[in-house]
């Protein structure tokens, strides 16, 4: 039996990444062991046995083989169990507050995430005023709860780590999409939120660089490691190393660059 849970997750996947910013922010990174999952491969049966057949991940399974679903559910999981104190907030209204905030990451992903996958450029702008709509209405949220701060409360803590991951995948929009919060004052709060956030040492796990190298296909529609016409390999791949990789082209609403433009042909042969 091992001595620690494991969770199954994809490494630059930002749900996964909340939990490594939580266990970061606990002091034991070496808390949990974290298996790799090959998305761009069909899934491990043993593990699709133990998760009943859905794929999304991160998955965690308990040293006594339960599965637990879901990264936010995770992530409470984790605090709760892991040493090194607890990152949620101990009173109940702060927790409250927290969750309210939290609450808020779903439109808010997926606002970005169909934004940066959408093709039709007639409708980019829709796509970026729902966006700031959203991002608007964080700002409120921020100026209601923690006019004068940074972050929600004094530190870096849940909501951080919730939102964290998605500003950085966000770096894919300012690439891709010529994306910025307009420098106007509405924004001034999540201005503030959102940089210190990105500029905390418990964040690091993944960089501008890498993000906006292995989303490129997600700028043409292909998400999660699927293959675009004409391409041998995902942009996701992470061989050969994204490090090696040219950046790619920003111009996204055009024929897409091929495996030898973006440097994945590396090798070529192998
Ligand atoms: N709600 C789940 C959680 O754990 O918080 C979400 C987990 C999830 O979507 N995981 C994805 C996955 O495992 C990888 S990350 N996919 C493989 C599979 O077989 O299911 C998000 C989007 C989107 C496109 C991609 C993603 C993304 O919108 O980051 O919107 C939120 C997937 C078009």
């Amino acid at each position: 039996m091992p001595l620690k849970p494991i969770v199954y997750h994809i490494p630059v996947c930002p749900f996964s990444q909340r939990i490594e910013i939580l266990l970061q922010l606990k002091g034991h990174a070496d808390a949990v062991e974290f298996r790799v999952v090959d998305i761009t491969r069909p899934r491990d049966a043993k593990l699709l046995r133990k998760t009943r057949g859905t794929t999304a991940l991160p998955v965690l399974e308990t040293e006594d083989g339960r599965i637990l679903k879901e990264s936010l559910v995770i992530l409470q999981y984790l605090d709760e169990t892991v040493a090194g104190g607890l990152k949620r907030r101990a009173d109940p209204f702060e927790h409250a507050v927290e969750r309210m905030l939290i609450a808020k990451e779903g439109p808010f992903t997926a606002a970005g995430y169909t934004f940066v996958m959408n093709q039709d450029r007639a409708a980019r702008r829709s796509h970026e005023e729902k966006l700031l709509k959203l991002f608007a209405q964080l700002d409120d949220f921020l100026r209601e709860h923690s006019p004068g701060g940074e972050f929600l409360f004094a530190e870096f803590g849940l909501a951080e780590a919730v939102f964290t991951p998605i500003f950085m995948r966000f770096w894919f929009l300012d690439y891709y999409e010529g994306f910025e919060l307009p420098a106007e004052p509405e924004f001034d709060r999540v201005r503030r939120w959102r940089a210190a956030c990105l500029d905390h040492p418990a964040a690091r796990q993944t960089s501008r660089e890498e993000i906006v190298k292995l989303y490129y296909d997600y700028a043409f529609g292909a998400g999660n490691g699927s293959l675009l016409p004409g391409r041998t390999k995902s942009s996701f791949v992470f061989e050969p190393d994204f490090k090696t990789r040219p950046w790619p082209p920003a111009e996204k609403y055009g024929p897409p660059a091929s495996d030898a433009a973006l440097g994945l042909a590396a090798g070529s042969g192998a």
